[in-house]
This record gives C-alpha cells, structure tokens and sequence, in this order.
C-alpha cells in the first residue's frame, strides 16, 4: 500500500477530537506526502522583507527536495525562483542568507540577473538561446511586508488572504521594519506537534514562566472558538480596538487555514517582556492603542506571528524530516531605533527565546513518546485544546482531498 492510500485509510479510521494515529509523526512515507501533497501545493510564508534590505540580497529555503531563492532585484521587487542551475542543475546560491550582484551558478558560472534572466553562458553555440534557459520562477507575493511563496505551477488564491490580513497588518507597517534578530533553532519532531503545541496554551502554565508574566493563559485568547462566542472582557478589548480603527475581531478562513485576531495581554502588559513593558521605545507602526495587545495571525502550515505596537515577531516551520523540524524567530523593530538607545536586544529577545526553547523541549518530549510502540491516538480537551483539533482537522482535510483528487485522477 502505498503512503497516501495508507494516510487516506488511517484518515477515514481516525477518532476525531483525538491527536494522529503515530505515522503522521514519523512516518518517511508520510512525510514525503505533507511536502509534496502540502507544502508543495500551499503559500507559504519566507521572510519578512525587511529582511531583503538591498539589491541582491537573498535567502535560500529549503521545501522537502526543492531549493528556492528569494531575491530582491534592482528594480527593488522580491521574486523567487527554483535554486537549480538551468545548465547541469546546480544550485546557485549556497548561503542561507547573503547579496550577490549576478545570480552565478558556482560550477560553469552562467550567470542569472537578478530578474532571474540568464545574461551569460560561456560557448554555448549559435543555437543556444539564453532566452529559453532563464531561472525557472516561484509564485512570489509580498503581504504589507511579509513574504509568500508558492512552488505549485498554479497557485491557490492568495488575495483573500491578502486582503483580510492586509487591514489588520497594515498598522504595524512592517515596510518601514528592520530586523533586530533572528534565531534558526531545530527540534527533533514532526512539524505537525510543533504546531500542534503552538495551538493551545494548555501547555503554558506549566512550561513557560516568563511568557506567562505577560500572555495570559484563557484558551479562548490561544484558541479558536468554536461557537465564535468570546468571553466580555475579550469583547470589550475587540470592541475598544476597533473603535480605536484598528481591525481586531476574531476572523478564521472558511478553509480553517488562517486566522487573525488582535488579544489582549494580562492586565498592565503591552509587549513581551518580562515587566510588561514596551522592549522598544521607537514604535514599530502607528497603533494607536498602547494596550491593544498582540496581533495574533497563523497561516498553515508555515507561521505564527506576534505582531505588538513597540514591535513584531515571525515565525516561520519548515519540515526537515519525519521527526525534525526548523523554527525560525524573526523580531523585527523599527528601522530607525538604535540597539542600545531605543531598545536593549537581551530584552527584546528574551520572553521568546525562552518560550522557543521550552517548546522545543516540550515537542522532542512529546516525539519521543510517540514513537514508542505503546502510544495511542489521546483525546484533546475540548476547552484547552479546540486549536490543535481545528490543526488537525485542516490538515487531514487538506491532505486528504489531495489524496483523494490523486486517487480520482489515477483511476
Ligand atoms: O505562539 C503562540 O501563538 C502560542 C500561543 C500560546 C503560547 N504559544 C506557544
Ligand atoms: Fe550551472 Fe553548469 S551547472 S553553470
Ligand atoms: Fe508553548
């Protein structure tokens, strides 16, 4: 049987309200279906663009198998394209991150403008036609700062997503963000528990003590209402952003895929840190309530973000294997504010690189229990853990039509 007749069944067995039968968290098989059956099909977010600062500044992301380059041209636009030499198919950019004037293939050094336009290729005959040998594109779409990436030949919409997010971001004004740091760390589980663990704060309490000084643990703030009620007190905090003109109601995608939502913070805090206060005192953006809390924002199955009014955090997953998965923390602050004089980076930092490293423990733990022969499929609270089923079920709703328009179409 092969893998996705084999995810296809375990999904029509499955218990709901339970978490993934084991071979969803360490199964190669499967594994190699999340890439090509999700992430290769699906936006997913790159990096902030900020992060892009000049002409020929790039980064490298790796997708399952595929390599892609996010580069901005000379004429400032971002474009991403398929890290494979239109030559012999080497890669081109090495490095995770760096600048280049040319895109040069290291091996026979054809060289690619950064429009992805191959310029030079050493004795290649009067036949050759550099025009049919360009870098071959990824969909690419920059989002008030934030970048997507597609590598499906045909992308699913993007504006919808686009639009919606576009009002509640466009406050931050991440156009105007630098990066003040970036932490790469790997944790030895599957990509679902690390999100699984992201979408509830069941776990909070008991994990994370300098997060706790400021987020508050009521699972209607983490997760996703089910009914789309929300205690008063989060309403009134809705209804005092919103009558301030910042978007801030609960919003969740039909599909389940993304949602947006501005949080409050336990009482007195405004910034993750661990008195409360803002980390930085050059805002990044103009929100124009200083307790308006984060703004919340997943989009699966690639980031999470905490987007504050001093500054703003992405995250981005990238799967590595069936039981290793990279998390990228980007905080991001005003371009004009000054390490040091406006904001003291151990501040910044510290609230989330403590919470990443108590969520990576707190994954491995839970991938080694999983694989042992002993695990079963366990139920999730339905107050704490509504988050992580609303997870599971895109996921095993997304894989399986996938699956099942393969099965239809082999047929
Ligand atoms: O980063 C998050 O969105 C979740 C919510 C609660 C804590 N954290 C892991
Ligand atoms: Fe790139 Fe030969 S493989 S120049
Ligand atoms: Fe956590």
């Amino acid at each position: 049987m092969d893998a996705s007749q084999t995810a296809r069944e375990l999904i029509a067995q499955r218990k709901p309200g339970y978490s993934l039968p084991q071979a969803f968290y360490n199964d190669q098989g499967i594994f190699d279906l999340d890439i090509e059956k999700i992430f290769a099909r699906e936006w997913l977010f790159a990096t902030p663009a900020c992060a892009l600062p000049k002409t020929g500044s790039y980064i490298t992301q790796k997708i399952g198998s595929y390599s892609i380059t996010v580069v901005r041209g000379a004429d400032k636009e971002i474009r991403a394209f398929h890290n494979t030499c239109r030559h012999r198919g080497s890669i081109i950019c090495k490095g995770k991150t760096g600048q280049v004037a040319k895109l040069v293939c290291p091996y026979h050094q054809w060289t690619y403008d950064l429009d992805g336009k191959l310029l030079w290729a050493r004795d290649m005959g009067p036949e050759f036609d550099p025009r049919q040998h360009g870098l071959k594109p990824v969909h690419c779409r920059v989002l008030n700062g934030l970048v997507f990436i597609c590598i499906a030949e045909d992308a699913p919409d993007f504006d919808t997503f686009a639009n919606k997010a576009g009002a509640y971001l466009a406050p931050h004004d991440l156009s105007n963000a630098k990066v003040a740091f970036q932490s790469t760390i790997i944790e030895e589980g599957n990509w679902k528990l690390v999100w699984e663990n992201n979408r509830e704060c069941y776990h909070c309490a008991g994990n994370h003590p300098s997060l706790c000084r400021t987020y508050p643990e009521d699972p209607s703030i983490t997760g996703v209402s089910a009914d789309g009620s929300f205690p008063e007190k989060i309403e009134n905090h809705f209804r005092q952003n919103e009558a301030a003109g910042i978007p801030s109601r609960f919003h969740m995608s039909d599909d389940g895929q993304y949602r947006v939502a501005r949080m409050p913070l336990l009482d007195g805090a405004v910034s993750y840190t661990m008195n409360g206060k803002p980390a930085v005192s050059k805002f990044l953006g103009n929100v124009p309530v200083a307790n308006a809390g984060p703004l919340l924002m997943f989009h699966y199955p690639t980031t999470w973000n905490h987007f504050l009014p001093d500054h703003s955090i992405t995250f981005r997953v990238t799967p590595i294997g069936p039981q290793q998965t990279e998390v990228q923390t980007t905080w991001l602050v005003n371009k004009d504010a000054v390490e040091g004089v406006d904001y003291d980076l151990e501040t910044l930092t510290h609230v989330w690189t403590h919470t990443n490293d108590e969520d990576r423990e707190v994954v491995e733990n839970n991938q080694q229990g999983i694989n042992s022969p002993a695990y079963e499929p366990g139920p999730y609270s339905a107050s704490h853990e509504d988050g992580v089923n609303q997870f599971v079920n895109w996921y095993c709703a997304t894989l399986s039509d996938e699956t099942t328009d393969l099965a239809v179409a082999a047929e």
